[in-house]
């Protein structure tokens, strides 16, 4: 078998929460392009209805759901909706999430709830659901869609900090309780992607656009398309042996101290 087989995902069902654009339907695309079957959930009816339009002019046959997340009972129903429907879950990438950028001191216990809720709670939620299937399978890939905020801090996002930096222990955790199932659970941590999430932020006249672009060696911001290659990487056979890891694909943000201000 030639080592590019080992990078296929043909024969795969895979479910990509919140995947009507951004992240998520870049990601679920560049699996569908591998030979997934593609499986998304979004919050709402438009926002699925928008994905599937999407996904049926890029040529994917996609299959779209609404569930929250964070509601235990509808990503039950979803996972036996998806397992009498369309198959057992092969791959699962936990990408739904949101953000608030709301000074902490600013920030009520209620909006940092919402934030864990979706960033953190949800993943919990979603793996445990769809975990047993791959069990029974004999084999499973979660990828959880973590961040820069899994290791840095900044300003204005502790609730989401506090998420994505739980998130990346639930992955570890994920790894070392269900390895022994042949069940892969690693992280992708993007860096500043240019998705609506950061449109606020990319704004010509805001200082944090210059700011990003000093502070990552590839001197871009990212593109949806560059977490396409290391998302296949993590659901395919070719990283059976990769577990518990948070692959950052940030340009190089994290290795470098920022070009100084000339
Ligand atoms: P996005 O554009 O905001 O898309 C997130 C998707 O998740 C949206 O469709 C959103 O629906 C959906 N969602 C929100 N809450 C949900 C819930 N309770 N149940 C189901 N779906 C829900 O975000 P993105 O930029 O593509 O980011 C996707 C993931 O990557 C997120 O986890 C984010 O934290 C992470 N990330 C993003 C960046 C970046 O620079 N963009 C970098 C690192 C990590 P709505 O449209 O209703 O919100
Ligand atoms: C922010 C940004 C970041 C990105 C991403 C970086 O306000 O700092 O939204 O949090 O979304 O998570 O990896």
């Amino acid at each position: 078998m030639g080592i590019l087989e080992n990078f296929s995902l043909q024969g795969k069902v895979a479910l990509v929460t919140g995947a009507s654009y951004g992240i998520g339907f870049a990601i679920a695309s560049g699996m569908a392009d591998a030979g997934a079957t593609i499986v998304f959930n979004d919050i709402n009816q438009d926002l699925v209805d928008k994905g599937m339009a999407a996904y049926k002019e890029a040529g994917i046959k996609a299959y779209g759901y609404v569930c929250d997340v964070t509601n235990e009972e509808q990503v039950t129903e979803l996972v036996a909706k998806i397992e009498k429907e369309v198959g057992v879950i092969d791959i699962l990438v936990n990408n739904a999430g949101i953000i608030k950028r709301i000074p902490m001191l600013e920030m009520t216990a209620a909006q940092f709830r919402q934030v864990i809720d979706v960033d953190l709670n949800g993943p919990f939620i979603v793996s445990k659901a769809v975990i047993p299937g791959m069990i029974k399978k004999g084999h499973g890939k979660i990828i959880n869609i973590c961040s820069m905020m899994s290791e840095l801090g900044r300003e204005t996002v502790s609730a989401y900090a506090a998420a994505k930096g739980g998130l990346k222990m639930l992955t570890r955790n994920i790894a070392s309780e269900y390895g022994e199932y042949n069940i892969q659970c690693n992280g992708i941590g993007p860096g500043y992607i240019e998705t609506p999430q950061t449109a606020p932020l990319r704004t010509p006249e805001h200082p944090f656009n210059k700011f990003i672009i000093s502070k990552t060696p590839a001197a871009r911001w990212g593109k949806t398309d560059d977490l396409v290659g290391p998302a296949v990487f993590l659901a395919s056979d070719a990283s059976d042996f990769v577990n518990g890891h948070v692959l950052y694909v940030d340009g190089g943000i994290l290795a470098y101290i920022g070009k100084q201000p000339q």
